[in-house]
């Protein structure tokens, strides 16, 4: 039995009390921090004295109840909490509490980064600094004053404008900061060190002048200013298409090397990951910079989305994340290769979301219970939330959904609400009823829908069936709302017009541009459309329009022809990546797929119109860039996560070796086609992080990795590898190369060896270059990946305290090296066991994290299973056990039984 405690939804209360205004003096010294808080308390609940405030790891100094000090036994303290009795009605309540920044190893609340003070609230961070009411639910206008020797730490931030700033005699100086708009101590913030800082301005659309800064530790200054760039895309954005202006006069981003996530959108003071800032051409991939556009842009969004209107409870997460997911991918989408975007987040909802949403921890985008919060920052609530929101916007129209979001923002600024609050808006500002979409928010599990043919001469009647599986605590599903985009491709490979197609349906059909909208609500719906010429192909699920495994009585040939002509290029990829992963699945039965010889000259034709788009050169236009970015995906394997889920149970290594059998038949047969395409492509110089240019690269690194993996073992093209790695002028290319060695066999250890030394040796004071290399060789899917870990862990680049180094090392190793991680031995998971156990005593949140492979355990082999199941138990037996990894691996565990 544990005595970890389980958080109920059904369970809220409002707070005894609310905190009209709080101000916080932090005074910073070596080892000791002392923190001087004053709250205006005003009771909430009638006839309620008693208050209960959260706090841990305090050394409490003081309580004074309107200038009264008590005495000790006039309040009551334990390991989480401060109770105070028989409180007036308003009171003003006065703490001192110390801690020590300095040993905070677990990154919440307030800790040092390097020589830097730092801060992470969310969830509940902010009992780790004071007692106070630590939940969404208590907003509060803060003032806070800093207090730090005026030499070691000359900036000093908090949220808010500046109000004050004075030298305390000699070395002290003192700043102080308001934030006039009320918010939970989660959005709290304070940063204190000797930091350099790049600055603009920004005019709001009503002609606010705001200041915008990005801090970093000197070293790091030259990398900001893509930073910049995004976050005034992000805010003229959320201008145009939310009607969002930005409220105070300052807007301060700061970057921090030690962070347990990507970062935070503290009211004024995002605190960013360094990962998630810093870019230029040799220190940042295509996808980091990608990367930091989308978050830079997600956290500036959470100004309106979570921070003016925040969550009643931590229940709601999704409502502040899954809507801003949505509008960060939109934004992503509206500022590069839109389609390729909806791709990648699909894939990765495919690979993540669908494996959590099968496996012991699946819970709804608004669970219903939990131990610890932080466990449920997951791809359900952020990925899948992001899509039901999506979902809403594809049911009530771009118009639709901004009437929608406007009623929300102007109804609830300056509240707590819930997802059923959303909905109601959504509802409200256009005159309808979602009920049956609200089972998106209150069940678990990937719904499947199975689409049916049926032609009668003319005639083709489609036959919707959906079922959801059962998940934890949720035998049985109510049927789902769920909108199914569908369009008809004609022989020629024509689109037909959606609107001037004769539809007879039970369900509510409507013509959208991209195809006929339906709304399935029943657990089987009809669609009857006449006149549709032979050879018509059904094109479903455009754009993905709803996060469902759907499954279709299409033949392979009906796919290949969407391959080649849909006009929805979700669709085409969709349906190349249903054949490969078939092709995929037939060998790994040992089988020989029917479709084989057309799948692989199905590629070829692929290959000859992306040779096409590279002989444009440079008369390409963005069409030409969109196609090369498109091409790029139809041109690559599923996922093996995403393989992982279209069966059971999962038989790991057979898969990939099936995987690799396909991919190296069909660089084999096409090697010609992979070189034409590497060199048609060329450099593209000079390094520009735009969309064509990232497109040309991807393109031309995915011939690269053709062009290696089709050559013969005798002759492996060491010298392309060695011209590219060496003329390249960006990270991008140099590490396509990298990956190269690292994944395709038949290169030399040496010659490997000796780029890899290269490579470091070159970048080995940029961090997140470093990361880089360690994730790289951690995932390097060639035998012996596990000894190159452990020599990794005693390299001097690597430092267990710093979770990106973990991420790239363990991550890397654990979720992405699935061959070398699930060794039938035995010892990648033995390995990590290890690992969690030693993070589990330093950062709960990280060992947490990496606690998340073996928990899906349930979908392998049997022999498999039980050693994924032994090595959870040992993680049990584990002393001091965080609740964090608790949660997780006893839930696992339980789940099996
Ligand atoms: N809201 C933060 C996540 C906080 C995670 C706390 N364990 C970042 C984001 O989603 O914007
Ligand atoms: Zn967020």
């Amino acid at each position: 039995m544990s005595d970890h405690q389980v958080i109920y939804r059904k369970d809220y209360q409002p707070p005894a009390y609310t905190i009209d205004r709080t101000d916080l003096d932090f005074d910073l010294r070596d080892n000791l921090t002392t923190v001087t808080s004053r709250l205006q308390l005003q009771r909430n609940v009638a006839g309620v004295s008693t208050l209960r405030l959260h706090g841990e790891a305090l050394t409490l100094v003081s309580v004074a109840v309107d200038g009264r000090v008590l005495a000790n036994n006039e309040y009551t303290v334990d390991e989480t909490s401060l109770t105070l009795t028989d409180l007036p009605a308003n009171c003003e309540l006065s703490i001192v509490t110390q801690i020590c920044p300095e040993t905070n190893t677990a990154l919440e609340g307030l800790y040092k980064s390097g020589s830097m003070y730092c801060t992470q609230c969310e969830a509940e961070g902010f009992r780790n600094i004071t007692y106070y009411l630590d939940q969404p639910d208590v907003l509060s206008v803060f003032t806070t004053s800093i207090e730090a020797d005026a030499e070691t730490y000359p900036v000093m931030l908090s949220n808010g404008n500046k109000l004050e700033d004075k030298m305390l005699g000699e070395s002290r100086r003192l700043v102080k900061w308001h934030d006039p708009f009320p918010k939970p101590s989660y959005l709290f913030a304070l940063v204190a060190g000797d930091l350099a800082m790049v600055d603009d301005r920004f005019v709001t659309m009503s002609g606010r002048e705001v200041r915008l800064e990005i801090y970093t530790e000197p070293h790091n200054i030259t990398q900001c200013d893509y930073a910049m760039q995004a976050l005034k895309r992000s805010m003229t954005w959320d201008e145009e298409v939310y009607g969002r202006e930005y409220d105070l006069d300052i807007f301060m981003i700061v970057a921090v090397e030690d962070f347990n996530m990507g970062a935070m959108e503290n009211k004024g003071l995002n605190i960013f990951n360094t990962s998630c800032v810093l870019a230029t051409k040799d220190t940042a991939t295509d996808a980091g910079f990608e990367r930091v556009e989308a978050v830079v842009a997600h956290e500036y969004f959470h100004n309106w989305s979570g921070n003016r209107v925040t969550c009643r409870d931590w229940f709601q997460l999704s409502l502040k994340e899954g809507f801003t997911v949505f509008r960060d991918a939109e934004f992503s989408a509206d500022m590069n290769a839109a389609t390729v975007k909806r791709i990648e987040d699909v894939a990765f909802l495919r690979a993540v979301q669908f494996a959590e949403d099968a496996g012991p921890i699946a819970h709804s985008i608004r669970p219903d219970s939990y131990i610890k919060i932080d466990n449920f920052y997951t791809t359900t609530v952020y990925e899948k939330g992001a899509e039901v929101v999506r979902m809403l916007h594809t049911l009530l129209g771009a118009e639709g959904f901004r009437k929608g979001s406007d009623l929300y923002f102007e109804r609830h600024d300056g509240q707590a609400v819930t997802t059923n609050d959303f909905v109601c808006a959504m509802e409200d500002a256009n005159g309808l009823r979602l009920d049956e979409f609200r089972q998106w928010y209150a069940q678990a599990g990937t719904p499947r829908l199975n689409l049916k043919q049926i032609r009668d001469g003319s005639t083709l009647t489609l036959e919707v069936d959906q079922s959801c599986g059962p998940t934890p605590g949720q035998a049985q599903k109510e049927p789902f709302h769920i909108p199914l985009t569908l369009g008809l491709v004609d022989g020629d490979g024509a689109e037909l017009d959606a609107s001037k197609l004769s539809v007879n349906s039970t369900a509510d059909v409507s013509a959208r541009s991209n195809g006929l909208l339906v709304e399935l609500k029943e657990p089987t719906t009809q669609l009857r459309i006449d006149n549709v010429p032979t050879g018509a192909v059904v094109s479903a699920l455009r754009g993905f329009s709803a996060p469902v495994v759907m499954s279709t009585d299409r033949t392979d040939a009906q796919l290949a022809h969407l391959v080649q002509h849909d006009s929805d290029g979700f669709s085409r990829w969709d349906a190349c990546q249903t054949l490969l992963a078939n092709e995929i699945a037939a060998r790994s039965a040992g089988e020989s797929g029917e479709f084989s010889d057309a799948l692989i000259d199905l590629m070829g034709v692929l290959l000859d119109q992306a040779i096409a788009t590279a002989s444009a050169g440079t008369a390409a236009t963005s069409d030409t860039s969109e196609q090369q970015a498109l091409l790029t995906k139809l041109l690559t394997l599923p996922a093996e996560a995403d393989l992982f889920e279209r069966e059971r149970p999962v038989d790991v290594l057979r898969l990939l070796a099936a995987r690799t059998s396909l991919a190296t038949e069909i660089a084999r047969a096409h090697h010609n086609k992979w070189l034409e395409l590497y060199e048609a492509l060329g450099p593209k110089l000079p390094y520009s992080p735009d969309a064509a240019s990232i497109a040309h690269r991807a393109l031309r690194n995915r011939a690269l990795a053709g062009v290696a993996l089709g050559a013969s073992a005798e002759s492996k093209p060491e010298a392309l590898l060695r011209k590219q790695f060496e003329s390249a002028d960006n990270l991008t290319d140099r590490r396509a190369v990298l990956a190269v060695l690292l994944d395709v066999e038949g290169f030399s250890n040496e010659f490997t060896q000796e780029l890899l030394d290269k490579f470091y040796a070159d970048w080995k004071d940029e961090a997140l270059v470093v990361d880089a290399w360690i994730s790289l060789q951690a995932g390097s899917q060639l035998d012996g990946a596990l000894g190159r870990v452990e020599q990794i862990e005693s390299h001097p680049a690597f430092d267990m305290k710093n979770p990106n180094k973990v991420r790239a090392l363990y991550g890397a190793f654990a979720m992405a090296n699935h061959a070398n991680f699930h060794r039938a031995d035995g010892s990648g998971y033995r390995f990590l066991v290890e690992r969690i156990r030693r993070l589990n005593d330093t950062n709960p949140q990280v060992a947490s994290r990496l606690t998340g492979p073996l928990t899906q355990w349930q979908r392998y082999s049997p022999d498999v299973q039980s050693q994924m199941r032994a090595a959870l138990k040992q993680i049990l037996d584990t002393e001091n056990l965080s609740p964090n990894v608790y949660e997780l691996a006893s839930k696992s565990l339980e789940a099996g039984i």
